[in-house]
């Protein structure tokens, strides 16, 4: 058997939010259950993960919550990592891409990348929001998508359809920052040249080669994964900019990029690399062994990440020369909630974090479930009525009932200690058949990354030992045929002791517990199959219930807490400023008033000069509302004046106080006006 070793990535989460289900089911779980699964196999594995700390996703969190991305990403990095131990999630390491040496790793591939001249470096137009006086990088811009006309797509990607977009390719383009329409400037960047990989992109996704050389085998790649690469592949790769203007992330390390820094998702993939470095630091390990050679790298990803790890990161590691291309890319699909897709902004999720301070005992549990619906080829669904039916109908009734019988039984009648196996019947040979069957199932579908299948086959095995008590009733024959009720112990002993180590990778708490009830603390993988793993005679302990049921008042609470955790849909609006004294806002004095006249500022396409009547006078007030209001619709309009702010002088103009406007989330601007016809010079309180 081949002792390969691999190195397995988990999707790094952004550290600016806890995970939900959706992320745990689609890449968290399904890379635990396949590692443990290597390691069990005696393959020697580096299990890396970590938050990803830079990006714009981060910046705009920190705006958000009014704080530094530095104090987002230090928040988040601990719930994540917190929420991955306490659900038992067995990684190597949960590194940070704010880590140094991420950062020197990181500028390490770019230069490399760059002497090699790998990018184009172009000078272009890019969105550059006037009131924040920053470029836009592409989650700072949404509009409407040119692929399937989804009014919120980002300048990178489009969540509906999946399209991979440039900030340009958007309709009708919004600044997250200002709400404002964001303007066109010029910027150097440094662009991967994509198009220029499609020929052997082709190949090596299609036919698993490279450079005629057989790397992979396309079979098991899923086909959504191949499907969606061939797409955008045929549709024309397009150059991609590798660089950002933001002031957060890793600076782009060449004498003429002041202010730039590395695209996040070429960032990003790098840090697993990085993070191998820090683990075989660690480890006294050589690092370059996980990443050359015939090692076997596998990406555990959301499908809304396979454009970054499938086509981008492959051509940036072999452009760079120094690194294999992973082996499989075994993106998930979508797991959806209660009838509704996952959304962290109207708070439609169940947290990991959450779940875990509700149901500490309960990981297995949910491991299960999630694994059962894993959305691995298609959109699944999770619900708490199915998580309640699944623990109950299947854990609870199935495995749970079946290892406690065995163990009861053998408790009662034999004190513990494992009967002989007697004669052996026709029913007993087609449970010890299948006793064998399974393993070899199991590791079939696991190695072909078919993990909720593989949950399946196992279960199958305690299927048929629940029935095979069930058909047997050792407890009626116990009074007239106790040799027979020997032989039925000793086998369904047997398929406990098999289930003990086949549910390891999936159910480790529960796997550990049964072994406890065997006292089988010593197995190995290669045991499985084997109708003698307790021998005649081995003391086995009094069982506990593996699972209790979840009753209805269970299922009820969690989807009152869901609905009740609802919210609005999370307004773009800015969070609430901070407070103030009551004193401090008598000191505004706010007056009604009316626009007698309007005009253009000179040189300034934003800007309004007005002459307003206040009631007290009349006065001069330079208003950025020319993009939102022709001067000649305005004329007679009633307006709200905040009157004592010192005299500003703006593009030339002296503006003397400010109309108070209203925003919309998609920031168009309304004045504040009466509803009734209040004279000029009314105060407003
Ligand atoms: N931070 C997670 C996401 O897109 C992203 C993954 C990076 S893996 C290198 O949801
Ligand atoms: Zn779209």
């Amino acid at each position: 058997m081949d002792k390969k070793r691999y190195t397995v990535t988990a999707a790094l989460p952004y550290a600016n939010g806890p995970l939900h289900l959706g992320h745990v089911a689609g890449v968290y779980l399904p890379a635990d259950i396949f590692v443990r699964f290597l390691r069990h196999k005696g393959h020697d594995v580096a299990f890396i993960c970590g938050s990803d700390e830079h990006g714009a996703a981060i910046t705009l969190r920190a705006k958000k919550e009014g704080v530094t991305p530095q104090e987002i990403v230090d928040k988040y990095y601990t719930i994540l990592a917190d929420s991955f131990k306490k659900f038992d999630v067995s990684f190597d390491i949960f590194h940070r891409t704010s880590e140094p040496i991420h950062r020197e790793t990181a500028q390490d591939f770019f230069k490399t990348l760059h002497n090699k001249g790998v990018f184009t470096q172009k000078t272009n137009q890019q969105y550059f929001d006037e009131k924040y006086e920053q470029f836009l990088a592409d989650r700072y811009i949404t509009g409407e998508c040119p692929k399937c006309g989804f009014a919120e797509a980002y300048g990178d990607q489009c969540e509906k359809c999946g399209s991979a977009l440039s900030p340009n390719d958007l309709i009708r383009p919004i600044s997250k920052l200002s709400g404002d329409a964001p303007v066109l400037r010029e910027t150097t960047h440094w662009f991967l040249p994509m198009e220029r990989h499609e020929d052997w992109l082709k190949d090596w996704i299609q036919n698993g080669k490279l450079e005629e050389k057989q790397i992979h085998d396309p079979k098991k790649w899923r086909k959504q994964v191949v499907g969606q690469c061939m797409s955008w592949i045929d549709g024309g790769l397009q150059p991609r900019a590798m660089t950002r203007d933001l002031d957060w992330g890793i600076p782009v390390p060449l004498e003429n990029a002041e202010g730039k820094v590395l695209y996040v998702w070429l960032d990003a993939p790098i840090g697993y690399i990085s993070a191998t470095k820090a683990w075989a630091v660690e480890q006294q390990k050589n690092w370059k062994n996980y990443w050359t050679g015939d090692t076997e790298l596998v990406h555990f990803i959301g499908k809304d990440n396979i454009v970054f790890h499938a086509l981008i990161f492959p051509i940036l590691l072999k452009e760079h020369g120094d690194f294999i291309l992973p082996k499989n890319v075994p993106a998930s699909e979508f797991l959806n909630l209660e009838g509704d897709k996952f959304s962290t902004s109207r708070n439609w999720a169940v947290w990991l974090h959450e779940y875990l301070e509700r149901h500490p005992n309960k990981t297995d549990e949910l491991k299960y479930t999630l694994t059962a619906i894993a959305p691995e080829s298609r959109d699944s669904e999770f619900t708490w009525n199915g998580f309640q039916s699944r623990v109950n109908n299947e854990l609870a009734d199935v495995l749970g009932n079946f290892v406690n019988r065995a163990l009861v039984l053998t408790n009662k009648y034999f004190d513990g200690a494992v009967p002989e196996l007697g004669t052996v019947e026709p029913e007993d040979q087609r449970v010890i058949k299948a006793i064998g069957e399974v393993s070899p199932l199991v590791e079939e579908k696991l190695y072909n990354y078919k993990i909720r299948e593989a949950q399946g086959e196992v279960m199958s095995l305690a299927r048929i030992g629940n029935r095979y008590l069930a058909e047997t009733e050792p407890w009626k024959l116990i009074k007239t045929d106790k040799e027979r009720v020997k032989t039925i112990l000793n086998i369904a002993l047997q398929i406990t002791a098999n289930l003990s180590i086949l549910l390891d990778p999936f159910l480790p708490s529960t796997a550990r517990k049964m072994r406890t009830f065997l006292d089988l603390e010593a197995f190995n993988w290669s045991q499985c199959g084997k109708k003698d793993i307790l021998p005649a005679g081995h003391h086995t302990n009094k069982p506990s219930i593996l699972f209790e049921k979840i009753d209805d008042a269970f299922v009820e609470k969690e989807q009152d807490l869901l609905r009740a955790s609802q919210q609005v849909e999370e307004s773009n609006h800015e969070t609430q400023k901070e407070t103030v004294a009551f004193d401090d806002f008598l000191k505004l004095d706010i007056r009604v008033g009316e626009i007698l006249s309007a005009k253009k500022v000179k040189k300034a396409d934003k800007l309004l000069e007005l002459n307003v009547d206040t009631g007290l006078d009349q006065r001069t007030i330079v208003s950025g509302i020319a993009q939102h209001f022709a001067p000649e619709d305005i004329i007679g309009k009633k307006v709200s004046v905040l009157m004592n702010l010192p005299p500003r002088k703006i593009r030339g103009v002296v503006s003397n106080g400010m109309l108070l406007m209203g925003e919309d989330k998609d920031g168009k601007l309304t004045f504040m006006s009466p509803e009734c016809d209040l004279e000029n010079g009314a105060t407003i309180r």
